[in-house]
């Protein structure tokens, strides 16, 4: 075990020694997230290596703007809880944020408006092999954690779905709170100047911009602040990650 540990260490420091030699040609280059993403192993350390925490996901003009922003998993959750908020257009949606905050609250998408906004065209990479380029409105989640107060021992924030996967298993995710910080994290509660349409997520979904689809959590019914996700699904940070998809998705 620990040997193999060790050698993983060495491939992938080596590997993140080749892309590091590349890196400019490789960050200019259209194909570049695709390499860096599909590179067996490549891990958060080693992401973390190659991108400085504060590292821009490509924004694009609105000529750019895909004419269909395409959906994919869940596309109308089937909950009686979701059907109801539907039926009235989510004017009696609110957002618990809680856990390790110093003021857990529940927010409105009005409340959510008041809040720091961004609006950036960027683009969604699927792991199946797709892109999409949409323009997306949200709060910053950032401003939302400023608004509740995080704790010192909190480091992961997660978002818990609406949708069941099957077998009564929500759809989640998690970030760290660099990602939730990032600039362009949104919580996103506009698509292409409308309200985000039910199959992309309504009424609030995650932009994670430097990281796949599966990241960018739809139906977002809650927003937990932890110190560790173990006790949370199968462990792994979320619904793909206990599949076995890696918990850090850089693009
Ligand atoms: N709640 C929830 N979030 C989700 C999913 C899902 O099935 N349920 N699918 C993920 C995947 S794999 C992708 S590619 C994107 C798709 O977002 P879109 O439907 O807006 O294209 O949402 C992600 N977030
Ligand atoms: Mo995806």
């Amino acid at each position: 075990m620990t040997d193999r540990r060790a050698f993983l260490r060495m491939t992938m420091m080596g590997a993140a020694g080749l892309i590091v030699a590349g890196c400019d040609r490789i960050s200019q280059s259209s194909w570049g997230p695709k390499v860096l993403g599909s590179a067996e192993g490549l891990n958060h350390r080693v992401q973390a290596l190659l991108a400085p925490s504060s590292a821009m996901a490509r924004e694009y003009r609105e000529a750019d703007i895909s004419a269909v922003f395409r959906a994919n998993g869940t596309t109308m959750p089937g909950s009686a809880v979701y059907q109801t908020l539907l039926a009235n257009q989510f004017r009696d949606y609110r957002l618990p944020v809680n856990g390790l905050v110093s003021r857990p609250t529940t927010l409105s998408i009005d409340d959510l408006k008041k809040l720091d906004m961004r609006t950036q065209i960027t683009r969604h990479d699927c792991v199946e092999g797709w892109s999409v380029i949409g323009k997306w409105q949200g709060t910053l989640l950032s401003a939302v954690l400023d608004h509740v107060g995080v704790q010192p021992q909190a480091r992961y924030v997660v978002f818990h779905c609406f949708d069941d996967m099957g077998l009564g298993t929500p759809y989640y995710e998690s970030v760290d709170l660099s990602e939730a910080r990032h600039p362009q994290t949104l919580l996103a509660y506009g698509l292409n100047d409308r309200s985000v349409p039910v199959p992309n997520g309504a009424p609030l979904r995650l932009r994670v911009s430097r990281q796949l689809g599966y990241k960018q959590a739809k139906y977002i019914s809650r927003i937990e602040l932890v110190a560790s996700f173990a006790s949370i699904g199968d462990g792994h940070g979320g619904y793909w990650e206990d599949q076995g998809y890696e918990w850090y998705a850089g693009i």
